[in-house]
């Protein structure tokens, strides 16, 4: 494949309007782009699958957001202390993560009702989470010896999820990332762009070669003035080159919006990365988005932070991504112990428990053209739309007011029986007969066929 035959259509934001652009980034314009069928069918898996679990795991969860007094820290421990690079290193040597069980992690993902897995093979503090041969910044040099990456990748292509990393690109312990921090003092001579991008791409292809095929290629950190639209071009052909049905999110590039996360105008990358908030009425047919999110306040293990979210919270918020047309990706940062936090693994038992029966509703779904109905979300495939409630209305009366087409059959997902709802046509407006209360306080979903 040439270089230029990876560049597609792009799609982004122009101020608050949406537009669907035909616009090739690539400066030799003469191979064709990746054709809208060919970019759908590389995507399918990921829009189908609308749940994934971010996995925020590297020594910074030794001090577990501790330090001096303070107690606010996470994955960013070593930027915000500006503790010397020399001391950081040292938790390394502290990091014996024993009672990693990989199959485990992985079968909790999976009965949470997520489909793939994130996890950082590499965070800003250039910690490499797997052996690697560029550097010694990496898991050989802790006591720990093993291979969590492998071991998940493994464990993750038995379940059948797909298995993905995020790789930073800024990297506050490499010598040569353009940005060094004053605190950095294993660092000397002058920092060279070219070589990291060098080293990056060695790191790369060691995860793609060896834990591959991967899903999704998750980049961080690319906001800072070493990284270039240029850069991020070549990185993005470079990692399609390693194996070209892989994802990239919008972070290899510099087109990203702040934390709204979809890009401001051409750029490369495959989805946009909304994070810590979910966008309200998606961004309409075609576009491709995840948000991704904490389940408390930090990322990367902070043994004080107790500020979960609730169940209910969480659900609402994949529903709200579905409804949009976008996936959810949801945080875990592990213990140094290796073991996800018990309110994570509470919350991810709780969700399973409704994806189990709701899952219909949200797995290869699209979002529907009812919209945002007052009492809640829907979504939509092929002939169904689901009704997603949340506010259950008081007087027994369900109003659709902007129901499409006739309905046929409609009935509680719950419902293994299909118990058919009484419903009668007003208008354009669809009103059932529903039970006085809700089978579900969280979100009951309504079949209608
Ligand atoms: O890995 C997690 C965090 O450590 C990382 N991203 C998630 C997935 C993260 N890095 N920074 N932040 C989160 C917040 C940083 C925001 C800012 Fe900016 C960076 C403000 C200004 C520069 C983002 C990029 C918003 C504008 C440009």
């Amino acid at each position: 494949m040439t270089a230029s035959a990876f560049f597609r259509t792009r799609i982004f934001v122009f101020l608050t309007t949406l537009s669907t652009l035909a616009a090739s980034t690539s400066p030799a314009a003469d191979a064709p782009a990746e054709s809208k069928a060919d970019r759908d069918a590389r995507m399918k898996w990921f829009a189908d699958a609308r749940f994934g679990l971010f996995i925020h795991w590297g020594v910074y969860c030794v001090p577990a957001g501790e330090w001096q007094g303070k107690t606010n820290y996470g994955e960013w421990f070593l930027e915000e202390t500006h503790m010397p690079v020399s001391q950081y290193e040292k938790f390394a040597g502290q990091f014996n993560p024993v009672k990693f069980d990989a199959k485990q992690w992985v079968a909790q993902a999976k009965a949470a009702g997520m489909k793939y897995i994130v996890i950082t093979s590499k965070h800003h503090d250039g910690f490499g989470m797997f052996p690697s041969e560029q550097t010694d910044w990496c898991i050989k040099s802790t006591p720990f010896k093993r291979d969590p990456l492998k071991e998940l990748s493994v464990a993750c292509r038995e379940a059948g999820l797909k298995f993905c990393l995020y790789h930073s690109i800024m990297d506050w312990h490499h010598p040569d990332w353009g940005t060094r921090r004053k605190w950095n003092d294993k660092a000397s001579g002058e920092p060279d762009m070219d070589r990291y991008a060098a080293y990056m791409k060695a790191q790369l292809k060691e995860l793609v070669t060896n834990y591959g095929p991967l899903g999704i290629l998750w980049f961080d950190g690319e906001w800072e003035k070493p990284w270039t639209p240029e850069r991020g071009e070549d990185l993005y052909k470079y990692c399609r080159s390693l194996q070209p049905d892989i994802i990239i999110n919008n972070r290899v590039g510099k087109g990203r919006d702040g934390m709204k996360g979809m890009d401001k105008g051409p750029s490369v990358g495959d989805y946009g990365t909304p994070e810590q908030n979910v966008p309200d009425n998606g961004f309409g047919p075609g576009v491709y988005w995840e948000s991704c999110m904490t389940m408390n306040g930090h990322w990367g293990y902070n043994k004080n932070d107790n500020h979960w979210k609730s169940t209910k919270e969480l659900i609402h918020n994949l529903v709200v991504c579905a409804s949009g047309g976008g996936n959810y990706l949801l945080n875990i940062g592990p213990t140094s112990e290796g073991l996800f936090p018990d309110a994570s693994v509470e919350r991810l038992k709780q969700m399973g428990d409704w994806t189990k029966v709701n899952g219909a509703s949200i797995y290869g779904t699209t979002a529907s053209s009812i919209g945002k109905p007052k009492w809640g979300r829907s979504t939509t495939k092929g002939d169904t739309i689901f009704l997603h409630v949340f506010d259950w209305p008081k007087d027994g009366k369900l109003v659709v007011e902007k129901m499409p087409r006739s309905a046929k059959r409609v009935s509680l997902l719950a419902d293994a029986e299909k118990k058919p709802l009484a419903m009668k046509a007003e208008g354009g407006k669809l009103i059932l007969n529903v039970p006085p209360s809700a089978p579900n306080a969280v979100d009951t979903v309504i079949v209608v066929e």
